[in-house]
């Protein structure tokens, strides 16, 4: 087992950071203290899915982030952590379940903001799974923010370091301005071995900066710990600007 104070020391003080970001945020739009995050992810719920282009739901317009990553990296895992729930999203230890985008509203009617759940990439993804990501990255004018999701016990394939560039391209639009922007997060900390958890974690980030260097600084999860999970939720917070 490894401490929780040897894994603070590698996320740079990520979680502290964020929480004093949005205290001094607050303060400077003099909109006072915002929302506590257990109320804002409360009562998520399954809102539609979308197999197709045509299908993408228009739902209310409110902010949504989408999540990313290999098949079997965690996706489905962290969103349920998110929201506090074991099972709302699908998960499975064998790759390639989701085959779809999943929209999830998080909060009591009309709901806050979208949690959008996608198929994973890789060998195992499917062509049209990426055209539907793609398609729908590119045209969803509410999209704030793209997690891309990297397994600790992983190093990055050819995969990761293309869907890496295809993000970064999309980074800015035609008229040079950012659509929505891009966090990485390290997830499955727990599962690094005894001792290499510094090492591993720096490779990951390093390798992440080269092949993105736009993409915002990894947190790190573990939804088993559990570990780094409030640091996520206040980063949707922020960038819906719940
Ligand atoms: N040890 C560990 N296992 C995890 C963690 N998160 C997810 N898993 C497991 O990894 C497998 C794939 O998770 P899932 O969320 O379905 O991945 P997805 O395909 O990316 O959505 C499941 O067996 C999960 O129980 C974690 O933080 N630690
Ligand atoms: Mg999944």
């Amino acid at each position: 087992m490894f401490g929780l104070n040897e894994l603070r020391c590698v996320t740079y003080g990520s979680a502290s950071r964020l929480a004093r970001t949005r205290v001094m945020s607050s303060m400077a739009s003099g909109v006072g203290p915002t929302r506590k995050p257990a109320s804002v992810f409360a009562n998520a719920q399954f809102a539609a899915a979308a197999g197709t282009i045509q299908g993408i739901p228009k739902l209310a317009g409110k902010p949504e982030v989408i999540i990313t990553g290999r098949a079997n990296s965690g996706k489905s895992s962290l969103f349920n952590a998110v929201v506090g729930r074991k099972d709302l999203f699908h998960t499975s230890s064998k790759p390639g379940r989701t085959r779809e985008l999943n929209f999830y509203s998080v909060g009591h009617d009309p709901g806050h903001l979208v949690l959008v759940d996608a198929p994973g990439y890789g060998a195992r993804g499917r062509p049209e799974w990426g055209e539907l990501f793609d398609h729908y990255v590119s045209t969803r004018k509410q999209l704030r923010r793209i997690y891309i999701l990297f397994n600790a016990k992983h190093h990055l394939n050819e995969y990761d370091l293309g869907m890496l560039a295809n993000l970064s391209d999309k980074l800015l639009n035609s008229e040079g301005k950012q659509p929505f922007t891009l966090q990485a997060i390290i997830t499955k900390v727990d599962s690094i071995p005894s001792g290499k958890e510094a090492d591993a974690i720096r490779k990951l980030r390093k390798d992440i900066f080269k092949a993105a260097p736009l993409c915002m600084m990894p947190l790190l999860t573990s939804v088993t710990m559990p570990f780094g999970v409030d640091a996520v939720r206040e980063n949707i917070m922020d960038a819906c600007m719940v």
